[in-house]
Formats: C-alpha cells, sequence, structure tokens
C-alpha cells in the first residue's frame, strides 16, 4: 500500500482503467445474465442510505422501516398482506435463510438431525450450499418433458427426515416453472416446509399474470407455500445486491434468531450481521418509481424479445430446447456440439452462458439486450451456420 496519501483524480484514474477491463451491460454482449443495469434512481437511493447498518436496526429506525415496507411490498404482488421477512444479500443468502428455517423447525418439532432436503435436478447451486452448510442430505429429484419438477418423483423421495421441498418458479437454466400447487398439496400432506425459489421469476410473473398471460400458481395463496426468495437484484432493476426473502410468519424468523447482547433489538434473525440498507433504499425506489405497471411492461418487454429470438432462430434452422415460458432461450445446432457453438460465438465477441442440463447455448433476454443486438447475434448465428 501507498505511504503518503493519493489524490482523489489519480484514484480515480486508476479505478477507471479496472473498470474499463469489465464488460459493460449497455454494449448488450452480455447474454447470460441474470443481472443488469440498475435503474438510475435506485442508484440515487441506494448511495443516500450507503452508511446506514440494518445490523442495528434502532440505529436506523428510518431504514428499517423501509425494509419492513419493501417486504410488504413484495407481499402485496405474493398474494399475503403480512409477510415477515429481510432484505439480503441475494438469492443464495434468501434460500439458505428459508432452508435454514425449516430445518430447524423440522428438528424442534420433530425431533429431526439427519435431515433430507428434496430439489428439482433445475434447482440453483445455493441449494449445494445450504446442504452443505446446514448438514442436510441433498436430494434430486427428477424432471418432466418440459424440464420442471416430476411431483410424482417428489412423493416418492418424501421420508420422515424431509426438512423441506423447494419449488422454483423461474428455472436458473431454463426459466421454466416448477407445478407448485401440485407440490404444494404434497407439502400439506406431508407436513413439510415448501420454500419457492422465485429469485428470477418473481419479479415478473405475478405481473404477466396480472396481463392475461398464462402462467401457473406460485405464492402464498398456496397453503403449503411458507416461503419465497425474490431478487429484486434480477428482474426488480435494483442495484447488487438486493435480494428478498418472505415468510409466511413471523414463527420462521424465531424457528433461526440468536440472541444479540449490545445491540438495539434483543436477537437477529438474518446470516449476515452488519448489512446494508441501501439495497432496500433503492428497491423502495424504484418500486414505487415503475409500480406494477412498469413492471408489467418491462416483464412484456422481455417476452416480446424473447419471442422474436426464439422464432428467428427457428427460421434459422437451430433447435430450442424448450419453449420459452419466461425470458430464457436455450438452443442448438443441429450440427454443432454446443461448447463449439459457444465458442464461435465468444470469438465474436458474444459473451455466452450455457446450460448444463440439457446443455445448450442459454440467453436471459434481460433490459441491456435490444432488438438491435438481437439481430446482429441472429446474423452471426446465420453465417456460423452457413460455414459448416
Ligand atoms: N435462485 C435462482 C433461481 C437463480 O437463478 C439464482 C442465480 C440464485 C437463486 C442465486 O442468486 P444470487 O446469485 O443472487 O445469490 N442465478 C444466476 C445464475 O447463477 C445468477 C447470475 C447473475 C449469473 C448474473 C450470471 C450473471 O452474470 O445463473
Amino acid at each position: 500500500m501507498n505511504e503518503k496519501p493519493m489524490s482523489q483524480d489519480e484514484i480515480f484514474n486508476e479505478l477507471d482503467k479496472f473498470q474499463a477491463m469489465d464488460c459493460k451491460y449497455s454494449d448488450g454482449r452480455i447474454l447470460g445474465s441474470m443481472c443488469t443495469e440498475a435503474h438510475p434512481i435506485a442508484k440515487e437511493a441506494f448511495f443516500k442510505f450507503v452508511d446506514s447498518n440494518l445490523g442495528d436496526p434502532g440505529l436506523f429506525k428510518g431504514t428499517k422501516l423501509i425494509e419492513d415496507t419493501v417486504i410488504k411490498m413484495i407481499g402485496s404482488f405474493l398474494s399475503i398482506e403480512n409477510p415477515v421477512g429481510h432484505m439480503v444479500t441475494g438469492g443464495t443468502e434468501a434460500n439458505i435463510m428459508a432452508i435454514r428455517s425449516a430445518r430447524n423447525m423440522a428438528r424442534d418439532s420433530k425431533g429431526i438431525e439427519d435431515g433430507e432436503l428434496i430439489v428439482p435436478k433445475s434447482a440453483h447451486f445455493s441449494f449445494k450450499k445450504a446442504a452443505d452448510m446446514l448438514n442436510l442430505n441433498l436430494i434430486r429429484v427428477d424432471l418432466d418433458d418440459n424440464y420442471r419438477i416430476n411431483p410424482e418423483c417428489v412423493e416418492e423421495n418424501i421420508t420422515e427426515n424431509t426438512v423441506a421441498i423447494v419449488g422454483i418458479a423461474g428455472t436458473t437454466e431454463l426459466g421454466m416453472i416448477d407445478p407448485i400447487e401440485d407440490l404444494s398439496e404434497i407439502a400439506i400432506q406431508n407436513d413439510v416446509h415448501l420454500h419457492v425459489d422465485a429469485a428470477f421469476g418473481g419479479f415478473s410473473i405475478p405481473f404477466l399474470k396480472e396481463r392475461g398471460y398464462d402462467l401457473p400458481n406460485f405464492d402464498f395463496s398456496l397453503e403449503g407455500v411458507k416461503s419465497i426468495t425474490v431478487d429484486p437484484h434480477k428482474m426488480g432493476l435494483s442495484p447488487i445486491p438486493s435480494g428478498g426473502i418472505l415468510f409466511r410468519d413471523q414463527s420462521y424468523l424465531d424457528a433461526m434468531s440468536v440472541d444479540s447482547p449490545y445491540l438495539t433489538i434483543k436477537n437477529q434473525s438474518t446470516i449476515v450481521g452488519t448489512r446494508l440498507g441501501a439495497a432496500s433504499a433503492a428497491t423502495y425506489a424504484v418500486m414505487n418509481y415503475l409500480g406494477k405497471e412498469g413492471y408489467a411492461n418491462n416483464a412484456i418487454e422481455a417476452l416480446d424479445k424473447t419471442d422474436f429470438l426464439a422464432k428467428s432462430l427457428k427460421e434459422l434452422g437451430f433447435e430450442l430446447i424448450v419453449e420459452p415460458k419466461l425470458n430464457i432461450v436455450a438452443f442448438n445446432h443441429p450440427d454443432l456440439e454446443t461448447e463449439e457453438l459457444a465458442k464461435l460465438l465468444e470469438e465474436r465477441n458474444w459473451k455466452v452462458s450455457c446450460s448444463s442440463y440439457p446443455k445448450a447455448i442459454r440467453i436471459i433476454l434481460m433490459n441491456h439486450i435490444k432488438k438491435e443486438h438481437l439481430i446482429e447475434l441472429l446474423n452471426d448465428l446465420k453465417d456460423i451456420s452457413n460455414s459448416i
């Protein structure tokens, strides 16, 4: 480290150099990201609250009220009037919190010590972390022909040690929505916690449904659903790190709360201690600014681009893995390995991401990918296709 202070100009020159090495969303080349550039109003609010600490909420009563309000606002489109929960760093932390609560409740009420966690094979890898950290046996169950969890396989795998079932509303690789209604019935019948990971779909499915899109129920209107992950830093247009975890009632937070001496509150249920209030303020700002109408328009625009890309790919002879439900398109070329096609696209400066199950090129139609970028991409794909 430098001995003498550096000037502000010098520091920012250095920082600019680092930043120039980063990819920019605005170039439209990042094809596999669920994050995108945050809304300007969210960024402004973020900086305004950059010093607030929700780890000691008695000192930051206003910021705490913002967090509670945001959770209630999210609840308003997930069919729950009085949810409890927290703004967290993202889907990973939210999923770990949900499973921690379910594990503790199963331990306290049923004496389960060696718990099992049932997830679909399409589940995000954050559940592997959760199972590892919480000492649970991870049971990954099969999917149906449309890459959604197969409820029969869930039923077959339930044992007296099951602490939770997970369903996904917007899978990471293909954007599929699991049959949460069926999972809810199974969860009720077996008295098991059902957690829904709507990290990706939470900020689009409810608004699309309201506009008449035929998408399945996945929220607290289903009795078996006890917790939901929803990430404002994905389709919510809030800056990273903005995640959300909502529970049906206070008992789920109490199940994992620890005493917190010398703080302004007596106990704490979050994994993180000192934690930012800025994400709550940013999310509050952008949610109010856009309203349900803004998010609906945003989601519909993303789906329109999805349809355009999917149709154009088929016309060019590419094969879709599945008809998209949300704004993710996964495809292959009939005569090329996925890795080979990915390499050819990378050579043309596209930042490509591949799905693993099944292998495919995967494009997430976030705000930063505009129609003109898609036309450029399709031209490159046509070129590649013609040259083999
Ligand atoms: N649940 C689901 C359904 C997800 O898709 C993700 C992340 C998570 C949980 C975990 O969320 P956090 O990463 O916020 O903890 N899905 C993306 C993925 O892994 C995240 C992502 C974002 C990847 C931007 C790449 C990227 O450039 O694919």
